[in-house]
């Protein structure tokens, strides 16, 4: 990959930004500077991210400013909607997810989050402590708390914490903040209204809520589902938070790619994510988007002759 030292430079996140998009952009800023943009509404941990660093992310860009943009922990051209990405600048995408939507200049290396990519790629030999807090911050929220990631994973998480000398609870104090009032009944509701259904062994379980749909769904699994799909829906438009159990990405689920496959057959919706965690949005009725995700994972579980035992 080429970047040469006098471009001026866009960085461009997903909506919706999560602190690995955040963290990895934030430090890329830093070493070879240029602005930073993403659709508006970060999520709530990468909202606390952002005031810690104290770090402006623009709505909007004027892009006939730069020399090229680059793309970061972003998949599909569509998460980055609100933007009208003109076709004769050049674009560099940074990436670590599998199911790339993008057909240029991808600079893909399988990692667990892009904080690991952006900080090989730099390979400094120091970080400042804000460079360090955002990089774990990446690296932590997309192991989901260090519950996944590879050798090489946590050699880069180590070799940042003694370069930066900060530590894992520094990061959570400043990401997690208690739940509201408003989540914690959220997810009360959220199981009360569930039902669910059992697969080959597979519980799958789907349930409707106003908000905190990905925070639900976490909740549910928490609770004993493998697969929870949680929905909300605010005039025409639905959002579903889809998330599968680590133990059942080992079977070859994939709620990122099913989800995707249905934007693939349905273009009012856009979906996408991680094997774990997934996001549909569109216009429609959530019941109808609901079944469908329901009834997608039960094919592939049918299709893939998947099967666990029930004790
Ligand atoms: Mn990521």
């Amino acid at each position: 990959m080429e970047i040469k030292k006098e471009e001026k430079l866009l960085f461009l996140i997903h909506q919706h930004a999560d602190p690995d998009a955040v963290g990895s952009a934030y430090f890329l800023q830093r070493r070879w500077s240029g602005k930073v943009a993403s659709p508006p509404g970060p999520n709530r941990t990468a909202q606390n991210l952002l005031t810690f660093l104290d770090f402006q992310i623009e709505d909007e860009a004027e892009f006939d400013r730069f020399d090229r943009i680059v793309i970061l922990d972003t998949p599909d051209p569509s998460q980055l909607d609100s933007f009208s990405l003109p076709e004769d600048i050049e674009k560099t995408i940074i990436d670590h997810h599998e199911n790339s939507s993008w057909d240029e200049n991808i600079f893909f290396r399988d990692r667990i989050s892009c904080c690991e990519i952006v900080y090989e790629m730099v390979n400094p030999e120091k970080l400042t402590t804000k460079e360090g807090i955002a990089l774990i911050a990446g690296i932590l929220t997309d192991t989901s708390s260090l519950q996944r990631g590879t050798s090489r994973t946590f050699s880069i998480l180590s070799e940042i914490m003694d370069k930066s000398g900060v530590t894992l609870d520094d990061v959570r104090s400043i990401l997690f903040d208690r739940r509201t009032y408003s989540e914690k009944v959220a997810r009360l509701k959220g199981a009360q209204r569930s039902s669910h259904l059992e697969v080959n062994g597979f519980i799958i379980v789907k349930t409707e809520i106003g908000a905190f749909e990905g925070s639900v769904s976490s909740y549910l699994l928490n609770g004993g589902a493998d697969i929870a799909l949680s929905g909300s829906e605010n005039d025409d438009e639905f959002r579903i938070s889809g998330r599968a159990t680590e133990d059942v990405l080992q079977d070859d689920i994939d709620i990122g790619r099913t989800f995707k496959s249905i934007q693939e057959e349905d273009p009012e919706v856009s979906g996408g994510g991680h094997p774990g965690a997934g996001v549909l949005t569109g216009e429609g009725k959530l019941e109808k988007y609901l079944d469908l995700c329901v009834e997608k994972i039960i094919d592939e579980i049918k299709e893939k002759g998947l099967g666990k035992p029930k004790d």
